[in-house]
């Protein structure tokens, strides 16, 4: 992978990952950069043994850039991730300010990589840490039947918040496990240790949460079909990392059971924890891997033509990190960035 690299947002939980599944997956980038806001700026970060010191994130750094894997909130990106593309980069972004854009993909490798070819901003959205393992999961399964209709109840873990939601779980729930006071939320819009929180999130004037409607749009544009029905419920609950889900798909024809496991079981990305009795995926499986698991898969019972299942990913790798990192393989694979 002889092309150079801007990690942007370095020093963030998903920036620092993104470094991290770099040297993993064996990319060695020609030369590789680490910008950051201000407040990171002049810190210094190690890649494959060597030090670099964190710069700040404007247009001269990104001169003779390729590939950008960008993580800040969105109105960083909204800004600086334009630039990144004229200057000559294609970024990988993982902020949600690009993903609905028409002219900005939205991609989960194993589902749409072909997408990739259009990126006419020059930027390529990585997707929702929900949308990701849940299209992943679906995906396999249509070239069983069409689908109609998906209902997600999600459980997501603190890790969602980033870093700061670590420090403000882990805090609670250090005082919940003595029995003291627990202290107030500082980035988690309620208690978590002991509790769960369904509205984690901004709510939206529809009656969904912002995390809600997330889910909604950007599976349907994952998957390429307009005509897929989403009905989400997001939910935070006291989990540290890794994100689960439970799924029902409904078809426009009968799929069995059996027949999805056996697609499940050889699709890409999919890990399918079903085949032993009493086997079933929990985030201490998928927390630290770049899989998204799948198990519990049965028939509905009220519906002949609807399957149910349970998916976990680690949220801030396959939800984030890898599938961004994935992004920028495949890029280079494709020949559309060339060193
Ligand atoms: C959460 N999924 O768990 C969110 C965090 O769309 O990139 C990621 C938000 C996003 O709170």
């Amino acid at each position: 992978m002889d092309v150079s690299l801007a990690v942007v947002g370095a020093t963030g939980a998903v920036g620092e990952l993104i470094r991290q599944v770099l040297v993993e997956q064996g990319f060695r980038p020609k030369t590789i950069k680490f910008l950051a806001s201000e407040k990171s700026v002049g810190k210094t970060v190690e890649f494959l043994g060597k030090t670099h010191t964190v710069e700040p994130i404007n247009a001269r750094a990104f001169e003779g850039v390729k590939i950008v894997l960008s993580s800040t909130p969105s109105s960083v990106s909204k800004e600086f991730s334009p630039i990144a593309a004229k200057a000559g980069a294609i970024v990988v972004d993982n902020s949600s300010a690009w993903r609905m854009d028409p002219d900005c993909p939205l991609v989960v490798p194993e589902v749409n990589a072909h997408e990739l070819h259009n990126a006419k901003k020059g930027i390529v959205a990585n997707p929702n840490c929900v949308a990701i393992p849940l299209t992943v999961a679906v995906n396999p399964l249509r070239r069983l039947a069409k689908v109609k209709r998906i209902i997600v109840s999600t459980y997501q873990s603190s890790s969602g918040k980033g870093a700061k939601g670590l420090v403000d779980f882990d805090a609670q729930l250090r005082a919940y496990a003595v029995g003291g006071p627990v202290p107030a939320p500082t980035a988690h819009r309620s208690q978590l240790a002991g509790n769960v929180i369904t509205l984690d999130w901004t709510l939206d004037p529809n009656g969904y949460t912002e995390e809600e409607n997330k889910v909604i749009n950007e599976t349907k544009k994952i998957l390429g079909d307009e005509t897929i029905g989403v009905s989400p419920t997001c939910v935070r609950v006291p989990v540290r990392v890794a994100h689960s889900e439970s799924v029902n798909i409904e078809f426009e024809s009968p799929v069995s059971a059996a027949d999805a496991k056996a697609a499940l079981a050889s699709a890409p990305g999919v890990v399918l924890m079903d085949e032993v009795a009493g086997q079933f995926p929990q985030p201490i499986h998928a927390a630290g891997t770049d899989h998204t698991y799948v198990g519990r898969v049965r028939q509905d019972p009220s519906n002949p033509n609807a399957l149910s299942l349970w998916v976990v990913a680690d949220n801030l790798r396959k939800g984030a990190a890898t599938n961004a990192v994935q992004c920028a393989v495949e890029l280079v694979k494709r020949g559309i960035v060339k060193s």
